[in-house]
């Protein structure tokens, strides 16, 4: 299948990284100011899951999100304005800046919303697939989650449900190593359980996260197997996050991680290596590199701008979304 995608997906799919990377990188840039009032978790590292996975859905299908959500939220069709007016609690926002960076959503596009609570949208992201499954709709529901919510009961009770029901739901576990400070091999013992799972109830896949390329035809087949109806899918994407846990910028100060380990994981930078191999190719001439770079950094500076001069929300509308039981 690598050799089968076209060089204009290949461009897509590069484009789709290079935007998420560039738009963190501005967040980063200005994150000091304060004028953003949101934590933010960067997605820096691990562009290509979101990028591979997407590519392959449309707006009418779901997925759930998790803390770590900029990139999932802007690959499936996102509009960078009300992220980017999120992060700023203006009124714009796509959560009309009552959100914040952790709790993104756009039903419009599918994005059926990202949960700070770890595990929060496994369960969600079921449900969704079984409502999808009640109407027949052939649509597919996808949920992105980190090694840490692989550790909450949820999961298993989720994937148990998917697995007796055959549901069109997929589950893309980021397996970036840390959950906060903590490295997976002070957490798990081995691999996780699912990979042992029976083939014929689960697809079940462990993929190279820095790999657009292998996530991307990972998650073809594992679409392709929900929308015929053959039920669930698991993904493992190994990868690494390459900034702190929550905030901008390097958290190697802390001394949870070393920094040899960081420099061995930026070495294999989704984005710099996928654009090296495209060039190398000749999928991309650096013409095309430039004109992307261009029309990304005058989109962003377009949203920034945008969120900048938007309202905040009115004092008196404190209220207005909350839920009364
Ligand atoms: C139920 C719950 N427990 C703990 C937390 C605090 N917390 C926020 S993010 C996080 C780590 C999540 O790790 P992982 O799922 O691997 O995602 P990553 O941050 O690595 O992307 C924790 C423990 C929380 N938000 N919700
Ligand atoms: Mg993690």
């Amino acid at each position: 299948m690598k050799d089968s995608v076209s060089p204009d997906k290949l461009r897509q799919l590069y484009y789709e990284m290079l935007r998420i990377r560039r738009v963190q990188l501005k967040i980063e840039s200005l994150y000091h100011l304060d004028d953003m009032k949101t934590p933010i978790h960067m997605y820096i590292g691990q562009e290509a899951i979101a990028a591979g996975v997407c590519a392959h859905l449309g707006k009418e299908d779901y997925i759930s999100s998790n803390h770590r959500g900029h990139g999932h939220y802007l690959a499936k069709g996102g509009s960078l304005k009300r992220l980017v007016a999120e992060l700023y609690c203006r009124e714009t926002g796509c959560s009309k800046g009552r959100g914040g960076s952790m709790h993104l959503v756009d039903t419009s596009v599918g994005h059926m919303g990202s949960s700070s609570i770890v595990g929060g949208g496994i369960p969600i992201g079921t449900g969704l697939s079984l409502s999808i499954q009640m109407k027949g709709q052939g649509r597919v529901s996808v949920v992105f989650f980190g090694d840490g919510a692989a550790e909450e009961g949820v999961l298993y009770e989720s994937v148990n449900f998917a697995i007796l029901k055959q549901l069109p739901v997929i589950y893309i576990y980021e397996n970036n190593q840390y959950a906060v400070c903590s490295q997976i091999s002070a957490r798990q013992r081995g691999e996780i359980i699912f990979h042992q799972t029976n083939p014929a109830d689960m697809f079940v896949k462990v993929v190279d996260g820095n790999s657009v390329l292998d996530v991307y035809q990972a998650a073809g087949m594992a679409v392709e197997r929900a929308r015929a109806g053959d039920g669930p899918s698991f993904i493992e994407c190994k990868t690494y996050r390459l900034r702190g846990h929550a905030g901008a910028g390097s958290d190697v100060h802390l001394g949870y991680r070393p920094s040899e380990e960081i420099s061995l994981w930026e070495a294999r930078c989704p984005v710099a290596d996928f654009r090296k191999r495209l060039l190398q190719n000749g999928d991309m001439t650096a013409g095309d590199d430039e004109f992307m770079e261009k029309e990304i950094a005058d989109e962003i500076d377009e949203a920034f701008l945008f969120a900048q001069t938007s309202p905040l929300p009115k004092g008196e509308e404190v209220e207005k979304y909350l839920f009364r039981g």
